[in-house]
């Protein structure tokens, strides 16, 4: 396995949904021995500690749950993915997935001062495809999706300059979409493995699918996994729990699969609201997951290009 160095970015976001705890991720993945774990692998870690939201003067918004820290937490989080991606892979410990905002653009950033095609792999039970207009909670982790992608509508954040094409974007796990946001998914090139699809064809192939393309195109590829891609049953620490989720060794595949590719270079954790979990079960299921995707196997195999 090679040695890669990874950074640890602590992004206690909470702004973007009215349901708080998100807060206390960073330092949960910290109890449940995240940068321990990495470095018994084999990694180079370097643990950056938390990052501070910057401050707008930005008003608040009749309907959307705390626009202005929202704005403040995509600014820092821009800089913040703009800087590390050059250093190793950045691991961003959320926080709410309202921090996607900021990290997947500012890896596009990054992604096209290097001159590569960034590819994004959307872990998730939500779409999280609502602009500001079209949500009906105001919960802003209810639309990176859209922001990455260029969608417009988000007059009050920062202009994205290096959208993600659709068609670079993968979702898998999805069982919670709203009327709008399928009605917008369907204009689009978004690659997407539902449960049904899970259940009736199994994961591997619409992710096989999806990393021989970024294999293709040389692309970079951000994984971005909420908790809520996982079933409640074994991952109960999220706000809204949604029934059916990916399985344990569901999800272990995939994040075998992905270091397997060797393509991934940058990845958030994001949901994980450590007050509502029973003795830091789903905290340490994380780690695991992050441990399969960083390395960790039971017997090797030998690297698989996706084509
Ligand atoms: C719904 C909304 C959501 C969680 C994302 C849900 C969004 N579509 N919820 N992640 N836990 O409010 O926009
Ligand atoms: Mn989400
Ligand atoms: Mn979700
Ligand atoms: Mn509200």
């Amino acid at each position: 396995m090679t040695p890669q160095d990874i950074l640890l970015i602590g992004a206690p976001v909470d702004s973007g949904k009215d349901r708080k705890g998100c807060i206390m991720g960073p330092d949960a993945y910290r109890t449940a021995r995240l940068a321990e774990t990495l470095v018994e692998l084999g990694h180079n870690v370097s643990d950056l500690g938390n990052l501070t939201a910057e401050n707008t003067d930005i008003s608040e918004h009749d309907h959307l749950v705390a626009l202005p820290q929202t704005v403040g937490w995509t600014r820092t989080l821009q800089e913040a993915a703009k800087d590390a991606a050059p250093k190793g892979l950045p691991i961003f410990l959320g926080g709410d997935h309202s921090l996607a905002l900021g990290t997947v653009t500012g890896i596009a950033d990054h992604a096209a001062d290097v001159g590569r095609p960034l590819f994004v792999l959307w872990l998730d039970a939500h779409s999280d495809f609502h602009t500001p207009q079209s949500t009906a909670s105001g919960n802003l982790h209810g639309t990176p999706t859209a922001y990455f992608t260029g969608r417009t509508g988000f007059d009050a954040f920062p202009a994205v300059n290096n959208p993600v094409p659709t068609e670079n974007v993968c979702m898998i796990g999805l069982r919670s979409v709203d009327p709008a946001e399928h009605a917008a998914l369907a204009d689009t090139n978004v690659s997407i493995a539902d449960m049904r699809a899970i259940d009736e064809g199994g994961i591997r192939a619409p992710l096989a699918e999806f990393l021989a393309k970024v294999e293709a195109a040389n692309g970079l590829l951000h994984v971005s996994l909420d908790v809520d891609f996982l079933d409640p049953d074994i991952a109960p620490a999220v706000g809204t729990t949604v029934p059916g989720g990916a399985t344990l060794r569901e999800a272990h595949l995939v994040m075998e699969m992905l270091h397997d590719s060797q393509r991934v270079t940058s990845l958030d954790l994001v949901e994980l609201n450590p007050f509502m979990d029973e003795r830091g079960k789903t905290a340490s299921l994380m780690v695991d997951l992050t441990a399969s995707l960083m390395g960790r196997r039971v017997f090797d195999r030998p690297t698989r290009a996706f084509t």
